[in-house]
């Protein structure tokens, strides 16, 4: 059985102010060309389908086009949610969709949902599980001692007493780590950015699956073992990815035991790209190349320049941002904030902030809960 992971679609996003929808299209029509070429039976997405919980009329629209489109081809299509959908939207009419092998999880009720498939070599066991939070499973499961995200996940994959002689794989939408951190893209959102210890789940409480198709981090790659991977986002959706490149496993399943995944490129409309360099040298013609991309440009030029964009975008249609880097921005960079405060005991840091902040002197009543909050804290010691 020949299967394609995707995650992360984020239909509907936008970049600066331009909406990628047209991009989205494009990319999405590239992979049902995949399916075509590639003879592929089963398409997995893992998660985050749109970019937000109330998904715009063109995403919705997207999507609509793009399930149809499998469904005609009868290709077995299997969706969870992931922490960017609203999964009460995203599991609208799934129940009827289902006959047409279109098959959504999107809320999670206390058990790890199974489809089955089928196969020369017998039956495939399709594992759903859409983006959960410890607190979810320590309700449905009625188990206190669930603090983590990795309790929570493992415990539901107990509960769903899988027989691990049979292929099985499992979809899901979580922050899982290998032996290392994994890389993030940047896109994420805050949390990603910002993910605890809490959050995150080691890959080895999957290994035994036959393949984890995973959403949320919106890098490709695999986490710990090699059947256990993130596809990433299907465009890039940040600054931090110009220099990277967009890829879909695609996943050939043979007996239990076989599995063999190559990755296929995914070009885009148009790239995301960043630019570095002066202003009239990045405009002279000979270095204008794809002039519909999407350009970040950071200018090396030391004057600022009046309507910078205005005139990049004569250039650059789809201009997102224009910074700059040279010897001002550096001297800010370098500029250490501990010069200020190092003679400064707590007490006067924090009067000295209030009053830059409210514009009146800190009460010795509010500064003394300061104080014991900073002691409380360790920022300083009870003889301060
Ligand atoms: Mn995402």
């Amino acid at each position: 059985m020949r299967i394609i992971h995707l995650g992360d679609l984020h239909l509907g996003k936008t970049l600066g102010e331009y909406s990628l929808i047209r991009d989205q299209e494009y990319i999405l029509n590239q992979i049902l060309d995949i399916v075509k070429e590639k003879d592929v039976n089963a398409v997995l997405i893992a998660g985050d389908v749109y970019d937000r919980s109330l998904p715009s009329e063109a995403a919705v629209n997207l999507l609509d086009s793009f399930l149809s489109k499998l469904a005609a081809m009868c290709i077995k299509t299997y969706i969870i949610s992931g922490n960017h959908d609203s999964e009460d939207r995203l599991e609208y009419g799934s129940r009827l969709f289902s006959s047409r092998g279109i098959h959504i999880t999107s809320k999670f009720n206390g058990e790890l949902v199974k489809a089955t498939t089928e196969d020369e070599f017998g039956e495939l066991n399709i594992y759903m599980l859409p983006f959960i939070k410890a607190s979810r499973v320590r309700y449905y499961c009625n188990d206190n001692s669930i603090e983590t995200y990795e309790d929570a996940v493992r415990t539901v994959i107990e509960q769903a007493d899988v027989d691990w002689s049979e292929r099985n794989i499992l979809i899901a939408h979580q922050f899982v780590t290998g032996d290392s951190s994994p890389q993030i893209a940047g896109s994420e959102g805050a949390s990603v950015q910002n993910v605890g210890l809490v959050e995150q789940i080691s890959s080895e409480i999957f290994k035994d699956f036959d393949y984890v198709a995973l959403g949320h981090l919106h890098s490709p790659q695999s986490v710990g073992y090699d059947h256990i991977r993130y596809s990433g986002s299907v465009l890039k959706y940040s600054l931090n990815e110009a220099f990277s490149s967009k890829s879909v496993p695609l996943i050939n399943i043979g007996e239990k035991g076989s599995v063999e995944i190559e990755l296929l490129r995914l070009s885009p409309f148009r790239d995301l790209r960043h630019i570095t360099g002066k202003l009239n040298q990045i405009l002279k013609e000979e270095n204008i190349v794809d002039p519909d991309d999407y350009i970040y440009v950071t200018l090396t030029d030391e004057e600022i320049i009046n309507d910078v964009m205005g005139i990049v975008q004569q250039y650059y249609l789809n201009t997102v941002k224009i910074d700059y880097q040279n010897s001002h921005t550096k001297e800010i960079e370098n500029f250490d904030i501990g010069d200020i405060v190092s003679d400064k005991s707590f007490e006067e840091i924090i009067s000295d902030f209030y009053l830059k902040m409210y514009g009146v002197d800190i009460s010795d009543e509010e500064l003394d809960v300061m104080m014991s909050v900073a002691r409380e804290a360790g920022v300083i010691n009870e003889a301060d």
